[in-house]
């Protein structure tokens, strides 16, 4: 998978060459590409950005910079996503959807944003990472990244997206390693049973406990076995006292 990143500080992005991400760039699973956006700039002092028309604090993007940014990466085949508050929210379910696709372009935007004009002329899909303000997009494109990657073929171990938190609409359950006591906390018995159905059960009702305590609001729209059912009416009625 191709990430194409139109920005204004491509140094930002040194985190997401580390660990996992690094690992699959190397592998040839994803490319991440970094253009900078003042490269395109025609001003003799690479001046990308200007005052806002109507008046009022700030500086905006030019669109004539940012266009010929795009056009520098441009396929009609990539979706282009621009990252800013006013975007869609990101989720997992929208994180799996991206995934499908085999080129993204970013942008992100700095200082107040970028030309309307623009935007409209380019973006797919605007879309934010949460209900909070940040100085530029750059952050947002490397959660996108990071996300999405973690989909793509090869790049995490087998089986590890699956399993996770937010597929199953549940949150994870708890999980211990050596050593077997810490502390003078132990690791629950049945983890070194070595009974996988009755593991499995334990843990599908951890998370269901976790999940009701933490994130209540997540609950509701889980399938839930009868036994399960059961379980969580157990632990409302516990909590009321
Ligand atoms: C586009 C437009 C994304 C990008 C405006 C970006 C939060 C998110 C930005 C702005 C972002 C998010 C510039 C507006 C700074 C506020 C960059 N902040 N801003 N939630 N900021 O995904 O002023």
């Amino acid at each position: 998978m191709k990430f194409d990143v139109l920005t204004l500080f491509p140094d930002m992005f040194e985190p997401i060459k580390q660990s996992i991400i690094g690992r699959a760039v190397g592998k040839d699973l994803l490319e991440i590409n970094l253009i900078n956006i003042r490269d395109f700039s025609k001003d003799k002092h690479k001046k990308v950005d200007d005052t806002v028309y109507g008046g009022g604090a700030g500086m905006l993007i030019r669109p004539d910079v940012v266009y010929d940014s795009f056009k520098s990466v441009k396929d009609e085949n990539a979706k282009v996503i621009y990252l800013s508050p006013q975007g869609k929210k990101l989720c997992q379910s929208k994180v799996e959807e991206l995934a499908k696709e085999k080129h993204l372009i970013l942008l992100c935007g700095h200082y107040e944003g970028i030309d309307q004009r623009v935007i409209d002329k380019i973006v797919d899909e605007e879309i934010s990472i949460g209900d909070y303000v940040l100085t530029g997009g750059e952050i947002p494109a490397m959660v996108l990244i990071d996300s999405v990657s973690r989909y793509v073929d090869g790049v995490l171990t087998q089986g590890s997206t699956h399993e996770e938190s937010f597929s199953s609409g549940l949150l994870e359950y708890p999980q211990y390693t050596r050593p077997e006591e810490f502390e003078g906390m132990k690791v629950p018995e049945v983890l070194q049973s070595g009974h996988h159905e009755n593991i499995d059960k334990w843990r599908r009702k951890k998370a269901i406990e976790t999940t009701y305590i933490k994130r209540p609001e997540l609950i509701e729209k889980v399938q839930l076995t009868n036994e399960e059912k059961k379980y969580l009416e157990e632990l409302k009625n516990k909590s009321e006292n």
